[in-house]
């Protein structure tokens, strides 16, 4: 029981990396001394330090003599290779910590395994699986980018209580003012965001984070046709932005990238690219046609649906929820009620 409280701890040091680690885990990790926390660390930003290390560090000078009687509690396994920063399994054999006890293993090829073996060997006392679905749940982008080798996309739409998403050729607002805090949330936690061209156009959206904190992911907008105005939010170069479409003459970008791609952008292309950018969550944010065509195909790992209480009657129908879907968390902001979805 005391072990799933310290993982569950774990999980919330993990979560404060949210944004700021992809495509990393959220790893957080807690070092206990007979019930008490004697120090506790996440992995903050990618490419720095890990969460056993930064936990390790935070341990105060005159509790440092506990740590060899101590167990240390991690949501991922420690790490045995070299990465951007030396093997996690290093420092716990260093510090002859006797007892590790984690949620999941880590799926990366380098580590799979390899890093409770290392220390299991060394004497070191092994616990996995604990709370181990909460923890796949929390790291399911990582577990997609790793096992599926891809970007982790998210589907996105807000739709009124009689199932549509808005008016045909106006922009139509559904949700409150904190459910669309809510999504600029969501918008820091990604890595790039993606929409049709009717929706850029409709909508002209910003697709930045102001109305919560966190670095403005990649935007991507499909504009083969040309139809969006120079004008419009996605020309203005202030965010990173790739248009599938052609370049615009007369005007200078150094943000802005445009591809061109022929008049049918292809899923897998777009998810390729990401993939070598190393932009391992997608949020698609509409409009339908985009969202029906990534349904259809399948290219989807998980489904959020924001449905208010309105009415409209008439207007552009929301997407069919797939059959079989899993509901994974459910609740209420206001006058909004939030799903999310998986397979
Ligand atoms: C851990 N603790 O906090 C994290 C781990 O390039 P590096 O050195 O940062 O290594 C990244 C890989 O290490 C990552 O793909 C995942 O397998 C693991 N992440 N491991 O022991 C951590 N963030
Ligand atoms: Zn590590």
């Amino acid at each position: 029981m005391n072990d799933e409280l310290f993982i569950q701890r774990c999980f919330d040091l993990a979560r404060l990396g949210l944004g700021s680690v992809s495509p990393n885990p959220l790893v957080g990790a807690v070092l206990v001394h007979e019930g008490k926390i004697i120090g506790e660390g996440f992995h903050q930003r990618w490419g720095e330090a890990h969460a056993e290390v930064n936990c390790v560090r935070a341990v105060s000078p005159e509790n440092q003599y506990l740590i060899p009687y101590s167990t240390l509690f991690c949501n991922l396994e420690p790490c045995a290779h070299f990465g951007k920063t030396p093997p996690c399994t290093d420092l716990i054999l260093e510090q002859k910590i006797p007892r590790v006890v984690v949620s999941n293993t880590d799926p990366n090829p380098l580590v799979a395994g390899k890093g409770l073996a290392r220390l299991q060997k060394a004497g070191v006392e092994i616990k996995q699986g604990v709370l181990e679905e909460q923890g796949s749940w929390l790291n399911r982008s990582f577990f997609t980018w790793i096992t599926e080798n891809r970007p982790h996309v998210v589907l996105k739409w807000a739709q009124t209580a009689d199932g549509f998403l808005g008016k045909k050729d106006a922009r139509t607002a559904i949700s409150g003012s904190t459910a669309l805090r809510l999504v600029h949330r969501w918008r820091a936690e990604c890595d790039a965001i993606l929409v049709g061209s009717n929706t850029a156009l409709l909508d002209d959206p910003r697709l930045d984070v102001r109305h919560y904190f966190g670095e403005k992911p990649l935007r991507i907008v499909l504009d083969t046709k040309g139809k969006i105005p120079p004008s419009h939010h996605f020309f203005d170069d202030s965010a990173e932005t790739w248009v599938y479409g052609n370049s615009m003459k007369g005007k200078s970008f150094s943000n802005t990238k445009f591809i061109s791609s022929g008049d049918r952008i292809l899923i897998p292309n777009i998810l390729e690219a990401l993939k070598i950018a190393d932009r391992a969550i997608l949020l698609l944010e509409g409009g339908a046609n985009l969202l029906n065509q990534f349904l259809e195909s399948g290219d989807w790992d998980e489904i959020r649906v924001i449905q208010n209480k309105q009415r409209l009657d008439e207007g552009v129908p929301a997407p069919q929820l797939p059959a079989n879907v899993i509901i994974k968390e459910q609740f209420q902001v206001e006058d909004d009620l939030v799903r999310i979805f998986t397979r």
